[in-house]
């Protein structure tokens, strides 16, 4: 904490949040040896092993940080704290990088989207992030992770595990195995789009679960988070991952399937919200693949869990043995009831 000016004494530091990848804390009554006032921060290690290149997402934030300030500086922007030295991260041997932002006094996440609004503002929020940034010069903007939400290379690493991997967990996850394979058009689909010159690569988030919104006290949308993993990618990222997290009552962790359903209204909010933001900026082809959307990234998911299973959890980690296979027949029952409402909603 050094680093960044602030003296250990009287900190309290408690775990915060619920991401699987990064190890996120609060930190309550440091006092910054600088400018001497009590506040909150949030501290984040960034997983290593994930990011390859740490310093890549700096770059971005900057990138990012500099045009919102220059083309739109009434965008509320949360910029981390830089150390003494005016660096982005600290690196400590042995431990990895850490950064630490300011606590926003008067915000506040959520971790379920309750009502359809909610679902209406986080949508305008990420919409309102990738419009905001479309100047930005594309070949400036690091890939944070390469490949990430390339579904062919997830449906390939899902065949390869159907052969290198735990072949207990591979028997016991037939019925499973054999739903994803069934499914494998949403990859042909994909293959398609991205050959499509109207499908336009953009500075997209690609989480856009709803803990990366901030909120204000009156439940208005102020900014978007968490931005590890925004880079170049496809609209389809974010509003599926908005339908993904946003559709279902309850999350990928219920095991209880029977209470995972879509509610058609957050799927209207969600496609009104993005559309206010993004409707001059989307191609007509773009417009027709909202629903896709869904289908992609639930079913991408649904992928990931269940090739990680077979590999033993080594991506996710696991609080119980099965942990990954019922976060894949969570995702895998969301897919079937998006399908179920499909003539419903578009
Ligand atoms: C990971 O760490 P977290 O919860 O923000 C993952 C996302 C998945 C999500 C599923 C870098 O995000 O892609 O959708 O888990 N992030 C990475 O819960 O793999
Ligand atoms: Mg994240």
């Amino acid at each position: 904490m050094k680093a960044f000016g602030l003296s250990e004494d009287s900190l309290r530091i408690e775990t915060f949040g619920s991401g699987l990848i990064n190890y996120t804390w609060i930190l309550n009554g440091c006092y910054p040896e600088t400018s001497g006032g009590n506040k909150t921060y949030i501290l984040q290690r960034v997983n290593h092993s994930v990011f390859k290149k740490p310093r890549n997402i700096a770059s971005n934030i900057r990138l990012i940080a500099e045009s919102l300030k220059k083309h739109h500086p009434d965008y509320f922007f949360v910029a981390p704290v830089l150390t003494l030295k005016g660096e982005d991260m600290v690196y400590r041997k042995g431990e990895g990088y850490f950064r630490l932002f300011p606590f926003v006094l008067g915000s506040h996440s959520k971790d379920v989207v309750e009502t359809a609004e909610q679902a209406f503002e986080a949508a305008v929020q990420f919409g309102r992030f990738t419009r905001l940034l479309s100047d930005v010069d594309m070949s400036q903007v690091k890939v944070t992770i390469p490949h990430f939400h390339d579904i062919e290379l997830r449906y390939q690493q899902f065949l390869k595990a159907l052969k290198t991997g735990n072949t207990e967990r591979i028997q016991q996850s037939d019925a499973r195995i054999k739903t994803l394979l069934e499914h494998a058009d949403i990859v042909k689909t994909y293959k398609t789009l991205k050959s499509n010159p109207e499908f336009k690569l953009r500075i997209t988030h690609h989480d856009t679960k709803i803990s990366n919104v901030l909120f204000d006290a009156q439940d208005k949308g102020l900014c978007v988070i968490d931005l590890d993993t925004v880079m170049p990618g496809y609209f389809i990222s974010d509003v599926g991952d908005m339908m993904r997290t946003y559709l279902s009552p309850v999350s990928e962790e219920e095991t209880d399937f029977t209470k995972i359903h879509v509610r058609k209204d957050f799927y209207k909010a969600i496609v009104d919200g993005y559309f206010s933001e993004m409707k001059d900026v989307l191609t007509q082809t773009e417009k027709q693949y909202f629903f896709y959307a869904g289908a992609f990234m639930i079913y991408m998911q649904a992928l990931r869990f269940l090739t990680d299973y077979l590999n033993d959890d080594v991506y996710y980690g696991a609080k119980y043995p099965e942990h990954n296979l019922n976060r894949a027949h969570n995702q895998i029952v969301l897919l079937d009831c998006l399908f179920e409402n499909k003539a419903d909603v578009i």
